[in-house]
């Protein structure tokens, strides 16, 4: 069993395996060398060869515990047809959404479009040495699905006042995201992938309605995710009750955000915990760094936990503070 897999499954404490969200991507020099030839981000996405190797990137500089499979949780609405764009220093930028046209995929279709996503995992999951490390698949969470589709750009700090407008709407895109993004699932699953994270990125915008939006559609996802055997780590980034979350939602683990107090959490959740640490403090100097990284170990020295960020890797962050908290964190007893 993986260091991740006794953590979760097992409990086990004082492992403290590490990986870091966001881990393969644009801090990487080598990433950045494949990027640059690559314009299309969502083409580099499906190239499952060059996936594969950006995938392993990470792993073969910092030897981290986890692979996550390079992709994007926008490939949903690309894998349903809506338009999908990432410009430079912009963001990503969907496409007019029909109802009607969405009504028209089936699985089928759906599954041969992402189909080289699925071809990248496979091809990695055969690369790793699957008794030591794990593949993390992953999908965005229903709610952070819908604010894209819905919303077309990054929402940064607020939803627009018509968000809600057409209800009608809402339910129908909810009802079709739970199906796709339950086949998006298996078929990482069937792929090789041997955890799945769902990214809640946009929890922290919503006030109200968190049982309707939050709750019950994630509920959903975990409960599915469990019953192909595989565990599910939720990360409801923003949320204010993450207690409450995990009491109703019950993920095999949870990540927390570094807004999140971890000496509250470590005495109210007893699920084991990832991340928290503010991936700030990888811009700081390697003492700050390292008190920093062990004040969130000793924190939970007695409870499972994996070691983590409390958000993705900043671009900016330079190659020696990675190593510098990897040392941190393997050193550590
Ligand atoms: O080179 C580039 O310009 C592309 C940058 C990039 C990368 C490297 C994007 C665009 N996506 C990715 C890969 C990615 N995205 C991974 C790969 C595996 C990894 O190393 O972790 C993962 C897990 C994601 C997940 C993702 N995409 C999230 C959830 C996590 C989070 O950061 O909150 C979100 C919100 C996205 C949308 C997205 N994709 C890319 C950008 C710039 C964004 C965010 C835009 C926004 O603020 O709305």
């Amino acid at each position: 069993m993986t260091p991740i897999q006794k953590c979760i499954v097992e409990k086990k404490s004082n492992l403290n395996p590490i990986w870091l969200m966001r881990q393969a991507g644009r801090y990487l020099p080598e990433f950045r060398e494949i990027r640059s030839k690559n314009q299309d981000f969502i083409k580099l996405c499906l190239s499952e060869n060059l996936a594969s190797e950006i995938t392993l990137q990470p792993i073969e500089r910092f030897n981290f515990d986890a692979a996550i499979i390079f992709s994007d949780i926008l490939m949903l609405p690309y894998g349903l047809n809506q338009k999908v764009e990432f410009e430079k220093n912009f963001g990503p930028k969907l496409g007019n959404l029909n109802l009607d046209d969405l009504k028209n995929i089936d699985e089928v279709d759906f599954s041969f479009k992402l189909n080289s996503v699925y071809k990248a995992i496979n091809i990695t999951s055969n690369k790793i040495n699957r008794d030591e490390k794990d593949l993390i698949g992953f999908v965005g969470a229903p709610w952070t699905i819908l604010v894209y589709m819905i919303n077309k750009i990054s929402p940064k700090k607020k939803l627009k006042e018509d968000f809600f407008k057409d209800e009608f709407l809402i339910n129908r895109l909810l009802s079709i995201i739970d199906k796709f993004l339950k086949i998006h699932i298996k078929n990482q699953v069937e792929a090789g992938a041997t955890i799945i994270q769902i990214f809640d990125s946009w929890a922290g915008l919503l006030e109200n309605n968190i049982p309707e939006y939050i709750y019950i559609p994630t509920l959903s996802l975990v409960e599915y995710t469990k019953s192909l055997g595989v565990p599910v780590i939720c990360f409801p980034r923003g949320i204010k009750d993450y207690k409450n979350f995990c009491d109703i939602v019950k993920p095999s683990a949870v990540n927390i955000d570094y807004d999140i107090d971890p000496k509250d959490i470590v005495k109210n959740i007893d699920i084991p915990i990832q991340g928290g640490l503010d991936p700030k403090i990888l811009l700081q100097d390697e003492d700050t760094l390292e008190k920093e990284t062990k004040k969130y170990l000793n924190i939970f020295k007695d409870h499972p936990y994996i070691f983590n960020l409390g958000h993705g890797i900043q671009p900016q962050t330079k190659i020696e503070m990675v190593e510098k908290l990897v040392k941190t964190v393997r050193s550590f007893n």
